[in-house]
């Protein structure tokens, strides 16, 4: 039967005199969440309207030998805002379940996983914990957003539908948190830790010394924290972690599938150490303590002995205190030491690194000293040529992506950002997105790039609450960067996606920054 265009309008008006805009007369709306909506974008994801999954007080998790760590972490996102005991069990024996599996399934490497949502259950599957754990990631953007509320909240609980198959670009995906300039206290950082994990970001680099302050517990070394740890910019409280809150830090990262990055600025950036230690100054005189955000003024004393002892020092407790390969030995702005200088000290610090058994990581300068294939120096440039770095990478080293234009969340978004800097520009969302780690350098490819990083400077950042405003939205979508395909790149469609993240950050209490780039709903 055909309708005519008078019975058509006049449907679509009463539709409309019902209450709904005529738009979703002519077409379903869409759902509010959706396997195609993960952040960062899934390799393929097909929904399936009729698979979604309810959670109930029934509802089981099981878990393979190898999976339980992160069978009880689900449970604990689960069951603040569900109130089931959703008990972490070996078999489902009959009750619905969400299935955690551990397998051989040359698709997903190490990090990748597949996620089915169906009426009778959930099963994800991995190659490792690490692949679970973002499977996991996956799977809680499937449910309501109140999910992550702290609180009960009485209603359904109906898991999106359909299957994900995953896995990142990238191996590296990280976030750096400068403690130097401001110190923030250990649940501040896990706050942190927890918000990043969600979007499967898989490093912390900690800025553990800087000019204006030392966080770190050296306890060859003591008055580093106890003196050079008391400063912070503009005469805010210092601090610092003991080893023991450190590597309760580390560990709490761990549980969030994170490895921790510790960085020690050198040869420049050293001031905290400088004026606390007067033998660390070439004329033996301990400069004074600076609160102010110079960069490029302090340099170690290349010529002293003294010097090496210390940074071996250093590096043994940093070391002894690292589960993971990388320790990060700063590098960058030395003004102040002069370039043979400079090499020289790279040519003496980086074999130390290795005595202890670690890789080297450090800003991208450290190109210019030809360090061992195995260092990672990190770009923080704007892109375009940089002929050290693009030597380092025909030369194998791997090259981490931090470009200050796009990944810098310590940029202002607008001029009116009332925190943050702009020497590197405006990052507004949309810049923080629109790039391609894989063309940004010059002679660095797809195959020489380790990943991606978003580094948060602190100068003017001392909450919290600040901390959130910057990151979020830009860090999601840096972390999409570096997981996702580059196929699924699309502002269109990410400025979508991102605005259903939302109401999630709103029920974690995270305050973020409302960009009008972004289709919030
Ligand atoms: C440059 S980027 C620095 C930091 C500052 C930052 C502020 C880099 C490797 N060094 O010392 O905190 O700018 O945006």
């Amino acid at each position: 039967m055909r309708l005519s265009r008078a019975v058509l309008t006049a449907a679509v008006v009463s539709l409309t005199a019902a209450g709904l805009p005529a738009s979703a007369a002519a077409a379903p709306a869409a759902p509010e969440r959706s396997v195609t909506d993960v952040v960062p974008a899934p390799v393929s994801a097909q929904a399936d309207p009729r698979g979604d999954f309810r959670l109930t007080p029934f509802t089981v998790i099981t878990a393979d030998r190898g999976a339980g760590q992160v069978a009880d972490y689900l449970r604990g996102l689960l069951r603040p805002a569900t109130g089931y005991p959703l008990p972490v069990v070996p078999r489902a024996a009959g009750l619905p379940a969400i299935s955690l599996k551990l397998g051989h399934d040359a698709r997903i490497g190490t990090e990748g996983y597949e996620l089915k949502v169906a009426r009778d259950g959930v099963t994800l599957k991995a190659n490792t914990s690490d692949g679970l754990f973002d499977g996991v990631q996956s799977l809680r953007q499937l449910l309501p957003a109140a999910i992550e509320s702290p609180r009960v909240q009485h209603r359904t609980w109906t898991v999106a539908g359909g299957t994900i198959l995953d896995y990142p670009r990238f191996a590296q995906r990280g976030a750096m948190l400068d403690v130097a300039r401001h110190f923030f206290k250990p649940d501040q950082v896990k706050r942190y830790i927890d918000q990043i994990a969600q979007y499967k970001v898989n490093t912390l680099h900690l800025h553990l010394a800087d000019d204006q302050g030392w966080r770190i517990e050296i306890k060859s070394w003591p008055k580093l924290a106890t003196v050079g740890g008391q400063t912070a910019v503009g005469g805010d409280p210092g601090g610092y972690y003991t080893q023991a809150q450190y590597k309760d830090l580390v560990a709490y990262a761990a549980s969030r599938h994170i490895t921790v990055i510790p960085e020690i600025d050198m040869p420049g950036h050293t001031n905290a150490a400088q004026s606390t230690y007067a033998e660390l100054n070439c004329d033996g005189v301990a400069v004074p303590p600076r609160t102010d955000t110079e960069v490029g003024y302090s340099s170690l004393c290349i010529s002293s002995p003294i010097t090496y002892q210390f940074v071996e020092d250093v590096v043994r407790e940093l070391a002894a205190l690292t589960p993971g390969e990388y320790l990060h030995i700063g590098g960058d702005e030395a003004h102040s030491t002069p370039p043979a200088d400079y090499l020289a000290f790279e040519r003496k610090v980086q074999p130390i690194v290795a005595k202890y058994g670690k890789k080297v990581t450090g800003w991208h300068e450290i190109a210019k000293s030809v360090p061992p294939v195995s260092a990672v120096p990190q770009y923080w440039g704007f892109g375009g040529d940089d002929p050290d770095v693009a030597a380092a990478a025909a030369g194998g080293n791997k090259i981490l992506m931090s470009p200050a234009n796009h990944a810098y969340l310590d940029m202002k978004y607008t001029p009116r950002t009332p925190l943050g800097q702009d020497w590197a520009g405006l990052v507004e969302v949309r810049d923080s997105y629109d790039w391609d780690p894989a063309t940004l350098v010059n002679g660095v490819g797809e195959s020489q790039v380790a990943g991606v990083e978003a580094p948060l400077w602190t100068e003017t950042i001392r909450t919290s609450d600040d901390i959130e405003y910057m990151a979020f939205p830009r860090l999601p979508g840096i972390a999409e960067i570096g997981w996702s395909p580059r196929s699924t790149h699309d502002w269109d469609a990410y400025r979508l996606r991102l605005a259903k993240q939302a109401p999630r950050w709103v029920a974690q209490g995270i305050d973020f920054y409302r960009s009008p780039q972004v289709g919030w709903q």
